[in-house]
């Protein structure tokens, strides 16, 4: 899908390739970026990160023989953009679930964030990708407060052929976590993923209940789930989550509605630790590795 960004970039590209590039011609041009960076969905200190490291490489720089300057730029451009994944590094949540299944060892993954964004689909999404891996799933129905929650995590578990591990509704979350732990020791499962109920990263009672799931579970792995469609909330969200709790890498869903790009780069700029994924729609298969690498290359194509 063609993305908001990628035509920002490509004008960005073009109106700076017609000048010379000078002080004077780059600050004209990336006043216009940053504001199209912004709407879509760039966050505004993400966007000014970009343009400043970018103004540091293309500025006094001459431009290489038997290069155009619309490909000096857009390489540079591209550089820039690589950094940014590259300084939050990457891993393999799958690859390293079996590494620990082979070695006998069970690999737990604690999922967090706001309401809604998707923890709950995107979980049934991975236990089916690790299903197909050949390793044996538990997911934990750690939200005993959303009604329906329950049932919603008994359904994906079912479809995606893992065993769901629940205390019911009104259960101390961290207890449901604990015993999804245990059973998946005891009977000899590979991975256990523990849904969490969607919260406000503003209701302290419900971060602290958080903490004490992650302080129960000690997962090797904690995802921050963010919903593209929220533009910058996603990212503020992102931004306190791993203030509040910590993490280790993010999964973004509903990539397949969002035609702006911008949310990607801003959740990885604000916080320095990998998309691992993208929710690319609601069927059980709409999961898809994120090639921080691709995405670059198609945002300037
Ligand atoms: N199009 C699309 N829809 C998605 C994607 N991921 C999740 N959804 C939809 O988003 C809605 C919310 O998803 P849930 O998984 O229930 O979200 P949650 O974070 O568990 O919500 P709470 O448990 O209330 O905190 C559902 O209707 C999902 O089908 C995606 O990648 N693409
Ligand atoms: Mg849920």
């Amino acid at each position: 899908m063609p993305r908001g960004l990628s035509r920002v970039f490509r004008e960005f590209v073009e109106f700076l390739a017609y000048k010379e590039v000078t002080p004077e011609s780059f600050e004209e041009a990336s006043s216009r970026l940053l504001l199209e960076l912004v709407e879509n969905d760039v966050a505004f200190d993400a966007a000014e990160g970009v343009i400043s490291r970018l103004r540091e490489r293309v500025i006094g720089q001459r431009v290489k023989r038997g290069i155009s300057t619309v490909e000096f730029i857009r390489n540079e451009l591209g550089a820039v953009l690589l950094e940014i994944f590259e300084k939050a590094g990457s891993i393999d949540l799958e690859q390293e679930a079996s590494k620990l299944a082979g070695k006998g060892e069970l690999y737990k993954v604690v999922f967090l964030g706001p309401n809604g964004h998707g923890k709950t689909t995107t979980i049934g999404k991975l236990a089916f990708r690790l299903r197909l891996r050949g390793l044996k799933v538990v997911i934990g129905a750690a939200d005993t407060f959303r009604a329906g929650a329950i049932e919603q995590a008994s359904r994906i578990a079912a479809s995606a052929g893992a065993q769901l591990v629940s205390l019911g509704y009104g259960a101390d979350p961290a207890a449901v976590a604990y015993e999804a732990v245990e059973v998946a020791r005891k009977r000899g499962f590979d991975v256990v993923l523990i849904d969490t109920a969607g919260r406000m990263h503003t209701k302290k009672n419900l971060m602290d209940e958080m903490k004490k799931i992650v302080r129960v579970v000690e997962p090797n792995f904690r995802v921050f789930v963010g919903d593209a469609l929220t533009g910058n909330d996603a990212v503020n969200m992102a931004r306190a989550f791993l203030e509040e709790v910590g993490f280790e890498g993010s999964i973004i869903t509903k990539y397949d509605a969002d035609t702006k790009g911008g949310v990607v780069v801003s959740v990885v700029y604000a916080t320095s630790r990998p998309v691992l994924y993208v929710g690319t729609g609601q069927r059980l298969e709409d999961l898809e590795p994120f090639d921080y690498r691709k995405f670059v290359e198609s945002l300037l194509q």
